[in-house]
């Protein structure tokens, strides 16, 4: 990997930290029939006390290192900081997959310095891969550099889907409707961090979800624009705790991708 990383003291402890933090939420996995698992917002909307104890040891590693840090977690909200730098985590992302008993889920943490991700890392124990980005200093899997695929097309290539019930159901079958009428197929595994990392790895032609939160996309996206692709503004609202709409791609799927979108929501109004 590109020196920065390992002379970015913030950057090596993150890496450590979401090894270890992986670790334990595979040993979880590895009896998830045992997990009590609760819903939030809706049935789909789950969480364990994986995700909680996951979420913790980050918490707690990375505040006892930098304690200054602000640090937003998925379970456990803003803690606000002082330093210029806020962490934004996500301890198990594809909760619903991992307390079905599905590999698609992993872990993601972010670094934000004022409003600019400084760097990213995802990592899916199951398949041991880490990925990792620094702003400027590229993108990588499991130590190897990484980049969009630019031969991808939407009537060839495969779209990460993000659907959940936090927008109008009408805004995800639209889209569908729209990228199957242009000759696309789309995917959807339940974590967007892991479909928005297989974007920056060249497996996917790009990403769109109508509402996603920061915690699960923050780290993907810089990898995204570290491996040479194009992310829309995000959050467009600015706020970390509100998120919002995610589109993402290589950089010649930029304008098709945003018009299939376009297209979706214009037919979901109507
Ligand atoms: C999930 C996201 C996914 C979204 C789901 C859920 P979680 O995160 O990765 O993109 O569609 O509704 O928010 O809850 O597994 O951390």
């Amino acid at each position: 990997m590109s020196p920065e990383f390992d002379s970015n003291p913030r950057f090596t402890l993150a890496r450590a930290v979401i090894l270890q933090a992986g670790q334990l939420a595979a040993d979880y996995f590895s009896r998830f029939q045992d997990l009590t698992t609760e819903t939030k917002q809706n049935g789909q909307d789950v969480v364990s006390a994986a995700d909680r104890e996951v979420e913790d040891i980050i918490r707690k590693a990375i505040l006892a290192a930098f304690p200054d840090d602000g640090f937003l977690g998925e379970e456990q909200g803003m803690s606000a900081g002082t330093s210029g730098y806020t962490w934004v985590v996500d301890p198990i992302d594809g909760t619903s997959c991992f307390v079905h008993g599905l590999k698609d889920w992993c872990v993601s943490i972010a670094l934000m310095q004022g409003e600019t991700c400084a760097f990213g890392l995802i990592f899916q124990p199951e398949v041991d891969e880490l990925f990792t980005a620094m702003a400027g200093a590229g993108a990588y899997l499991n130590g190897q550099r990484i980049q969009v695929d630019e031969n991808a097309r939407i009537d060839t290539g495969l779209l990460g889907l993000g659907a959940n019930f936090r927008i109008p159901l009408a805004e995800v079958v639209c889209f569908v409707d729209a990228l199957m009428q242009a000759g696309g197929m789309f995917i959807r595994n339940g974590s967007g961090a892991l479909m928005l990392a297989h974007v920056a790895c060249g497996r996917l032609a790009g990403y769109y979800e109508p509402h996603i939160n920061s915690w699960d996309c923050m780290a993907a996206l810089c990898l995204i624009r570290e491996a040479g692709g194009w992310t829309a503004d995000f959050p467009t609202s600015g706020d970390l705790m509100v998120g919002g709409p995610v589109i993402a791609s290589a950089p010649q799927l930029r304008d098709p991708l945003s018009a299939l979108v376009a297209q979706s929501l214009k037919g979901a109004k109507e």
